[in-house]
């Protein structure tokens, strides 16, 4: 049985930018209803037992049609979740002198171009999804993802990801995604995005 990764913060410890309920029922009910749906895929598919997720969906091409698409679905729920929360804190601090920055700076020109590259990408994912920053061979790039599409599906390392989908940000947002956006900045961990980048 595959499980949830412990939050490392309290629900309410994102505010005022992500409003614990929201935290709550986003961890609480929209991941754990992922993984109680993908533990039930695997209860059933031997093929898919004492693997692990991430190697499962790198080879997302070889998992049996008949359950292909709820694994594309429920694991890439589950794991992109797991990528989402792990890179939010109430503690941010972006350091220039990170890897990640310097790698930022030269990909980009600056922190700010790709502040807004991103966010024009996550606004721009037309329905629900996520947008990343990934690492793909040795560069990094900004895409976006349908539903729970997963970057390590299509060879690509996640390093960071917003998840734009309403259940994200309608208790508190409504539509508003671009305030969303644009406050989900203040938490984000880059720490952990840095780690992945020296991975
Ligand atoms: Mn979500």
């Amino acid at each position: 049985m595959i499980q949830l990764p412990k939050l490392k913060y309290q629900f309410s410890d994102l505010e005022p930018y992500m409003d614990a309920k929201t935290v709550e029922i986003h961890y609480t009910k929209h991941h754990q209803t992922y993984l109680d749906n993908l533990n039930r895929i695997i209860e059933k598919e031997p093929s898919l037992q004492n693997r692990e997720l991430e190697e499962i969906l790198m080879n997302i091409s070889s998992v049996k049609e008949e359950v292909r698409q709820g694994v594309i679905n429920n694991g890439g729920g589950v794991f992109n979740h797991n990528i989402f929360w792990e890179a939010l804190t109430p503690n941010s601090k972006y350091d220039p002198q990170s890897n990640i920055a310097k790698e930022i700076e030269k990909k980009f020109g600056s922190f700010e171009n790709f502040k807004e590259e991103f966010t024009n990408k996550a606004l721009g994912r037309f329905g629900s999804g996520y947008g990343w920053l990934v690492k793909s061979g040795s560069e990094v790039e900004i895409i976006d993802t349908l539903n729970q599409d997963s970057p390590i599906s299509i060879g690509k390392t996640p390093l960071l990801c917003v998840d734009v989908w309403e259940h994200a940000y309608y208790l508190k947002y409504q539509n508003r995604r671009a305030e969303y956006i644009e406050n989900w900045w203040n938490i984000v961990d880059w720490e952990v995005v840095e780690n992945r980048f020296n991975g």
